[in-house]
């Protein structure tokens, strides 16, 4: 008889675009688990403390081990169920479709991310267009060619790939933050510029386990609140 899997908790907050990697991979992979929502607007408990002595989310529990850093529980999950995500074999086509989906993640998170963060939480007021115009040029430059054979997604592949799973949560808030006025709008110039990014993002923003897992409001809510503890600390 085969050994029952361990349970799976994953410890998260739907407001946080990296505890929405962990979301994203679980229910891509309609994995059943537990899920406790952790305030990020209040101090992390001492309980909390002990499954994550960084008070980040998200923290994964399976069984009585603990796996925290939201690359890491991703990469933990696919590795754990072979899957469209990611090819788990030692094959050399599929070592390198490994090597080619951790490097576009790691461009995307390296090239994007600061400026990404800077045009959500910048103090009101502040002028963004050097910040906008950096994320585009990086787009250009840096992101599309790495999705030239996207169909839609990444290397070629018509389902979604661990490249999505580990970007999908920054694509659908920069096309849907906009709409909230919490980001300026850059879908015009994308779609001129970076053809293949545009395409694939909004490809991306559809997919279910990407937008099911993206409480539009909850999310905004959560970033204002951000937004005004950063003010609070500019000024102290
Ligand atoms: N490098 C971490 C980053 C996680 C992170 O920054 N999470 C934020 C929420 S989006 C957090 O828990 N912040 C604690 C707080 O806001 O008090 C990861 O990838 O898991």
């Amino acid at each position: 008889m085969a050994a029952t899997a361990p349970p799976i908790k994953l410890y998260t907050s739907h407001q946080c675009p990296w505890a929405q990697r962990a979301e994203i991979i679980l229910a891509e992979l309609n994995i059943p688990h537990e899920q406790e929502l952790i305030d990020l607007a209040v101090p992390r408990t001492e309980e909390y403390l002990k499954i994550n002595p960084r008070g980040l989310v998200p923290s994964l529990a399976y069984g009585d081990e603990i796996i925290t850093e939201s690359a890491i529980v991703a990469q933990f999950i696919a590795d754990l169920n072979p899957s469209h995500l990611l090819p788990a074999s030692a094959d050399p086509q599929a070592a390198l479709k490994r090597a080619r989906i951790a490097f576009f993640v790691d461009t995307f998170v390296s090239k994007l991310g600061p400026h990404f963060g800077k045009l959500q939480f910048a103090p009101p007021g502040a002028d963004l267009d050097a910040t906008a115009q950096a994320y585009v040029d990086n787009v250009v430059k840096e992101i599309d060619p790495l999705l030239a054979d996207a169909a839609p997604f990444f290397g070629g592949s018509d389902k979604i790939t661990l490249a999505e799973v580990q970007t999908g949560s920054f694509v659908i808030r920069l096309l849907r933050l906009p709409k909230h006025d919490i980001i300026k709008d850059l879908s015009a110039e994308l779609q001129t510029k970076a053809p293949n990014f545009y395409r694939w993002a909004t490809a991306v923003a559809e997919v279910p386990s990407v937008k099911s897992t993206f409480p539009e409001d909850d999310v905004v809510a959560g970033i204002k609140r951000k937004r005004a503890q950063f003010a609070a600390q500019a000024k102290a």
